[in-house]
C-alpha cells in the first residue's frame, strides 16, 4: 500500500540534483533530516534541513565516520510500524520514523581509479550510508530508498501521482536497485584487497607471486558492452571490465571507427595487441593475426617495409585478419593495409592520412589506445571449465639474451641470434604446439595449434614453400632462418623436420629427458641451438 513520505533523510556524496530535491520534498510538507555536507548544501539552497546530530544527540565525529551509525537513525528505519513492540520501543527511545532515505555513497571506485593512495582509498570506504540503504531497503515494507540520482525524476512522478507518497512496486524496485549497488559497492572493495593495482602494475608482479589466490574469489565485473552474438551467431555474448581495478589492453582500446567489434575480433584482436606490445619502443612492427595466431610478424625501419614483410609469410591466412602495430599508422601503410580484406587494425595512433585511406573503408574498424600495454605488467588469465574457472598469474616471464645457454658445437652468429629471440618473442603469443621459423626480423613460417611438435614444425615450412611460390622466390624463407619451440623438443624428429626446412640455429626451452639425443642430433645437422629454460604454451 502507499505510503506517505513525512520525514527523510538525504546523505549524499554525489549532490547532482540535490537542490531540487530537497526543495520538491520541502514543498510537499516533507521533514529534511541530513548530514554535515549534505545539510550545508540543503541550506545554501535556502532550505530548512535538521542536522543528523540533532536527531542522534551526539555529534558527528572521528572524521565523519561515525554520522549515522546511531538507533535513531536505524531505529528509523527498520522499526516494523504496526508491530506494537516495535511501537513502544520508538516510543521509549524517541525515534521518529524516517520514511525516505537518498544516499548515495563515498566514491570507492573512482578513488581507486584515479590511483589515490592507499589511506585515501581506505577512508572513501562508506560504512554509514550502506548500511542506511540496507536498512531502508529491507524494510521497503514502510520506507523508500534512492540510491541514484537518475532516479530522482521517477520519484518525483511517484510522489505527484500518490498524493505525497509511494506505492509498494516502486519501493521494492528501488530496493532491488539498492541491493545491487551495495552488493556491487562491497565487491569492488573486495577486488581492491584482493588484487589492488595487480591488474595491471608490474610493480605487483611479485606480491603476485608471492601471494596464494584468494580463497574465495570476489572478482566484480561491469559489464561494458553488450556484442551482437558470442563465438557463433546463436551464443549470446557482452564484455566486461573489472571493477575498481584498473587494467591496460585491448578493453581500454579506443575505437574511432567500422561496425561494432564482435566477440571473434575482440578475442584476436585482444591475440594481436599483445604481441605488438612485446615490440614497445621498439623498430616499427607489425602483427598480422587469424583465429588467435599471429600468420605473419616483422620488424623493419618502417612500418609499410615491416607490412609488406608480415603479409608475405602467410598471405592466404591474412585475408580477414587482425592487424596491429606498435607506431601510430601512417598513410603509406593504411593505404597498403587497405589493399586486402582486414577487420581491425589496432594502433597507438594514427595520422590525419592514415585516417583519410581509411576514411572509405566503413566496416574496417580502427581502434587506438594511446600507449601500448607494457608486455611485462603483472595480470590474470582467467578461463571457464565446465562448472568451474581457472586462473592464473599472466605469462609475464621473459628471458634476457644472457639467459641463453648455448648447447650445440656450433655457436650461432650475431643474425642468428637476432633472428632466434625474435622467434621466440612471436612463439610465445602462438597457440601450442608452435613452431615459428623467422629470418631477417620477419616470420618465414608458422605452424601452430598442433597436438604434436613435428607436425607444426613442418606445417610450418609447407607454408613457407607455399610462400615462395606465390612470390616465385627460388627458395622458402625458412632457408637460412632461425626456428622457436615454445616448449622443448621430447623427440629429435621435430628438430630434424626444421633442419630439413633449412633451419640453421633453434631456440628451445630444452628440459627434455631426452635432450641429449636432440643435442645430437642438431649437431649433426650443423645446427646451433641456444637453450632458455622457460617455455611459453599457449592453449
Ligand atoms: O563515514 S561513514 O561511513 N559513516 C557514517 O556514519 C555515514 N553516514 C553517511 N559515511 C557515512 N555517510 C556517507 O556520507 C553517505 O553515504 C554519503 O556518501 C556521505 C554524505 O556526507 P556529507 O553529507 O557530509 O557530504
Amino acid at each position: 500500500s502507499d505510503v506517505t513520505i513525512r520525514r527523510a533523510l538525504l546523505s549524499v556524496s554525489d549532490k547532482t540534483g540535490l537542490a531540487d530535491l530537497g526543495g520538491k520534498l520541502a514543498k510537499a510538507g516533507v521533514e529534511l533530516v541530513s548530514t554535515g555536507g549534505t545539510a550545508r548544501a540543503l541550506r545554501e539552497a535556502g532550505l530548512d534541513v535538521l542536522d543528523v546530530s540533532e536527531l542522534t544527540g551526539f555529534p558527528e565525529m572521528m572524521d565523519g565516520r561515525v554520522k549515522t551509525l546511531h538507533p535513531r537513525v536505524h531505529g528509523g528505519l527498520l522499526a516494523v510500524r504496526d508491530d506494537p513492540e516495535h511501537a513502544a520501543a520508538m516510543e521509549a527511545h524517541e525515534i521518529g520514523a524516517i520514511d525516505l532515505v537518498v544516499v548515495n555513497l563515498y566514491p570507492f571506485e573512482d578513488t581507486v581509479m584515479r590511483g589515490a593512495e592507499r589511506e585515501e582509498i581506505i577512508e572513501n570506504i562508506d560504512i554509514g550510508g550502506p548500511s542506511m540503504v540496507r536498512s531502508a531497503a529491507k524494510n521497503h515494507r514502510y520506507v523508500t530508498i534512492v540510491t541514484d540520482p537518475a532516479d530522482y525524476d521517477e520519484l518525483y512522478e511517484e510522489l505527484a501521482a500518490h498524493n505525497g507518497g509511494t506505492t509498494e512496486a516502486f519501493r521494492i524496485r528501488m530496493a532491488a536497485k539498492a541491493f545491487a549497488r551495495t552488493a556491487a559497492y562491497d565487491s569492488a572493495i573486495a577486488n581492491w584487497f584482493a588484487f589492488g593495482d595487480a591488474f595491471s602494475n608490474p610493480i605487483g608482479a611479485e606480491a603476485l607471486k608471492a601471494t596464494p589466490f584468494a580463497e574465495t574469489l570476489p572478482l566484480a565485473f561491469r559489464r561494458s558492452d553488450v556484442l551482437r552474438y558470442g563465438e557463433n551467431p546463436h551464443q549470446n555474448a557482452a564484455i566486461y571490465v573489472p571493477q575498481a581495478v584498473g587494467t591496460s589492453g585491448i578493453a581500454q582500446a579506443e575505437q574511432v571507427q567500422g561496425k561494432a567489434l564482435s566477440y571473434n575480433n575482440y578475442n584476436d584482436a585482444d591475440a594481436a595487441l599483445e604481441l605488438a606490445a612485446e615490440f614497445r619502443g621498439g623498430d616499427p612492427a607489425v602483427v598480422i593475426v587469424k583465429h588467435a595466431n599471429p600468420c605473419g610478424v616483422a620488424q623493419a625501419a618502417t612500418l609499410r617495409e615491416a607490412w609488406d614483410a608480415a603479409l608475405q609469410c602467410d598471405s592466404v591466412s591474412a585475408f580477414g585478419g587482425i592487424v596491429a602495430l606498435n607506431r601510430p599508422l601512417d598513410g603509406p601503410t593504411a593505404e597498403a593495409i587497405c589493399e586486402i580484406f582486414t577487420e581491425v587494425v589496432i594502433a597507438p595512433g594514427a595520422d590525419e592520412a592514415a585516417r583519410q585511406a581509411f576514411a572509405a573503408k566503413k566496416n574496417l574498424r580502427l581502434l587506438l589506445l594511446g600507449d601500448l600495454p607494457d608486455p611485462r605488467r603483472a595480470g590474470f588469465t582467467m578461463k571457464t571449465i565446465a562448472g568451474g574457472m581457472l586462473l592464473q598469474s599472466r605469462d609475464a616471464g621473459a628471458i634476457e639474451p644472457a639467459d641463453l645457454k648455448v648447447v650445440t658445437k656450433r655457436k650461432p652468429t650475431e643474425q642468428e641470434l637476432k633472428d632466434c629471440l625474435f622467434a621466440w618473442t612471436v612463439a610465445r603469443h602462438v597457440k601450442s604446439n608452435a613452431i615459428v621459423y623467422a629470418k631477417d626480423g620477419a616470420t618465414a613460417g608458422i605452424g601452430a595449434g598442433q597436438m604434436n611438435r613435428r607436425d607444426s614444425a613442418r606445417i610450418a615450412a609447407i607454408k613457407a614453400r607455399e610462400a615462395a611460390e606465390t612470390y616465385g622466390w627460388a627458395q622458402p624463407l625458412t632457408v637460412g632462418s632461425a626456428v622457436a619451440s615454445d616448449a622443448f623438443f621430447p623427440f629429435a624428429d621435430g628438430l630434424l623436420a626444421a633442419a630439413e626446412a633449412g633451419a640453421t640455429a633453434v631456440i628451445q626451452p630444452g628440459g627434455s629427458m631426452r635432450d641429449e639425443e636432440v643435442i645430437a642430433a642438431a649437431d649433426a645437422a650443423g645446427l646451433a641451438m641456444v637453450f632458455t629454460g622457460m617455455r611459453h604454451f599457449r592453449h
